[in-house]
Order: structure tokens, then sequence, then C-alpha cells
């Protein structure tokens, strides 16, 4: 999965200002007419739900916005640049590469549509007519546009999801979560199956929430074993993490301590993760028939846990119910950000200033009541 890239980008540079006069039969000194240079295009990024993975930029790296055009004679202006929108994931956070190497965050896109500017167009120069005075009526100057910004960037993508299944491979997590969702993950009874974050909406009458299946997850995966912890990243912003054990393991017990001290080493703040602890498998009778002495040993661990099958449904919705409690009580991991507001200027009229001399309404008398208070 393609999560983490460097691009770089680019806004137009604006165009220059001309000089020019105007020559035409029957008009002696026709004056300046040297247009404006056109405004670069700027360039954004905008948030997209349908997209998952930073996959369109793996091949593409650099990203150019229009540049303004130059002005021309007969005052005619250059085309401004179009603006360039890229789109990125929900999730998608933006850093700055400077040049010492520090990553400084620029921004977090985290709502479908969301724009944030990334960098700002070159803005255009004036022609030879803008310059034109009283005094200096054929100005032989115009300006130069200015340059566009362009910036490295760094793109890191954290998926948002509210609720992460996490545990060892084979344990179900794929099974769970096309129980409960549209999503259609690959199913297999081999390891390391899902190899990638897999996003599914669960709907539950009013409210729904979104649910990521995890790949697996094994002893040493902190150091790089099975498929490391790099997908690990995407559980750092869930609400609610749902620890699933496989029933017919030898050792369940040993297996969630196992599977959490592994994520307590790639971050000890997901130790405090709110979760929902559920033994898989249930339909199996080799793993009902342990289900009383598994209950007494992780009650000894003073653990609360569910007992489900992915397959059959049972225990389920059970599940998703606590989820969903348990949700609206865990805080937001997630910062929603407001949408950028110094992205578009907003020109509003103003109250005209009283002419020189006008009478000076004065402002409304406040009313006063008496010493009673009465009016
Ligand atoms: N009998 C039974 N089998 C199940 C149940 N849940 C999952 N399985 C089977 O267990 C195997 C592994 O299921 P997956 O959902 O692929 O497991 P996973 O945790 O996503 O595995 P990885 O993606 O490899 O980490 C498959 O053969 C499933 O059919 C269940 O509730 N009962
Ligand atoms: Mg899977």
């Amino acid at each position: 999965m393609i999560d983490r890239v460097e691009i770089y980008v680019k806004a137009g540079d604006g165009g220059n200002g001309v000089v020019s006069f105007r020559r035409e039969k029957f008009v002696p000194r026709g004056g300046p007419d040297g247009g404006n240079g056109g405004h670069g295009g700027s360039v954004y990024f905008m948030g997209k739900s349908s997209l998952n993975t930073l996959m369109s930029f793996k091949y593409k790296r650099r990203w150019r916005a229009e540049n303004g055009a130059n002005g021309q004679g007969k005052k005619k202006a250059g085309k401004s640049g179009k603006d360039l929108l890229i789109e990125v994931p929900l999730g998608t956070q933006v850093w700055s590469k400077e040049q010492d190497k520090k990553e400084v965050s620029l921004a977090d896109v985290v709502t479908e549509g969301q724009r944030v500017l990334a960098v700002q167009g070159g803005k255009g120069g004036f022609g030879n007519a803008h310059f034109a005075t009283s005094t200096n009526q054929a100005p032989r100057t115009a300006e130069q546009g200015t340059p566009g910004e362009e910036v490295h960037l760094l793109l890191d993508l954290k998926l948002i999801a509210d609720v992460g299944i996490v545990g060892y491979p084979n344990a179900g997590k794929s099974t769970l979560l096309s129980a409960v969702s549209k999503a259609r993950p690959k199913i297999a009874d081999y390891p390391f199956t899902t190899t990638e974050p897999i996003l599914g909406v669960v709907d539950r009458g009013y409210q729904s929430f979104v649910m990521a299946d995890i790949p697996g997850i094994i002893e040493g995966a902190h150091e790089g074993r099975g498929l490391g912890l790099d997908f690990l990243r995407h559980i750092e912003r869930t609400k609610v993490l749902i620890h699933l054990i496989d029933g017919t393991s030898a050792k369940p017990v040993a297996d969630l301590k196992g599977v959490e001290a592994e994520l307590e080493l790639y971050q000890p703040l997901l130790k405090d993760r709110p979760r929902m602890i559920a033994v898989n498998k249930i339909d199996l009778p080799e793993v009902r028939s342990l289900l009383p002495q598994l209950e007494q040993e992780f009650k000894a661990l003073g653990v609360r846990v569910y007992f489900i099958s992915a397959a059959t449904g049972e225990g389920v919705e059970d599940l998703m119910k606590k989820t969903l409690e348990l949700l609206s009580r865990a805080g937001s991991f997630v910062e929603k950000k407001k949408e950028p507001e110094a992205e578009y200027k907003v020109f509003r009229p103003q109250p005209l200033a009283p002419r020189k001399g006008a009478r000076q309404v004065p402002e409304r008398r406040k009313r006063q009541g008496d010493k009673h208070g009465r009016e």
C-alpha cells in the first residue's frame, strides 16, 4: 500500500506586463496600452472519500499549475493560469520537507471536498498602461510577473476509521468486516491474506461508523517480522479497537498478550485506546467446548471478553452494539479541522465613509428608563 510519498509542487508563474503604445492612423500619440500579465494558477489538495491510497502519486511526483500568460498591446490582459486541484484520500497529512530535513505539519485533509492551499500562484505584472499618470503620460516601464511558489512536500496517509480490528493472522478479522459491512476483503485459511488495511462502513440504523480490517500482527512484528507494523499507522487515529482472537488457537490468552505487547511496542499511546476483546469461531465444536474454561481464564486477567462467530453471525450483533456504545463514549482522536479559512478572500461591500462636511447623524440615543428602571 502506498501511504507515504514525497512530491514536488509548483504554482504557475505570473505573466509579464508589456510596454506598448497605441499606433493608429489619425490618432497621434495614442498613449500607452500595454496590458497586464495574468496570474499564475495555485495548487490545492482536495479531500476525496473514494480514494484509499496515495497510489496516484507513485509515478507522478511533480505537479505544476498553469502559468499566467503575458499581457499584450491594446490593453489586453494575459489569461490567468488554471488552478490545479490534487485529489487525496481522507486522512492525508501534508508535511513540508525543510532543507534541514525537519518535517513541519502543514495540513490535515479529513473531510470530503476540503481544500487546502499548497502553493500560491505568482502575480501577473502590470503593463505600462497601468503606470500612466498626468505627469508621466508615456511610461516605458512594465512589471515582470512574480514566480509561483514551489515546494517539496511529504504526503502521509493515516486512514480515518472509527474502529480498527487487530489480531493474529487467520483470526477471522476480514470475515468479521465482511459480515457487518459491504466491504469484501479477501478471506482465506492461510496467514497474511490481508496485506493492506481495508475500510468498511458499518450501518446500524441511524448510526454508522467506519471499521478498518488491519493485516495480521505476529510476535516480532516491531522488528519487521511478518508484514511488520508500518500499517499500524492506520489505527493510530481510531477511537476504538476490536482485538479478535482465534478460538482454535492452542493458547488464546497468550495470543491476547502477544498482540497487545506488539501494539504497545509500536505506539505506547495505543495502550489506553478503548477496546473490545472477542474470541472468534465459536461455531466450531472444539472451540465451544472450551468456552467455560476460557471465560474463567480471561476473567482472572480482569478482561471482559465477547464470544462470537464471524462465520455464522452468532454474537456479532451484540459486539457491534457494544462497540457503538463504546464509540459514543470515546473521545475523538481525530481532530476534525474546520475548512481552512484564508483560502478565498470574500469581498463584502463596506459602509460608505461619510462625505466631508456631511451632517453627522447622531447615533440613536439609547433609551433610558427613569430612576426606577421604568421606561
Ligand atoms: N469456523 C469458522 N471459521 C472462520 C470464522 N471466521 C473466520 N473463519 C475462517 O478462518 C480463516 C481466516 O479468516 P480471515 O477472515 O481471512 O482471517 P484474517 O484474520 O483476516 O487473516 P489475515 O488477513 O491473514 O490476517 C478463513 O478460512 C475463514 O473462513 C468463524 O467464525 N468460524
Ligand atoms: Mg484478513
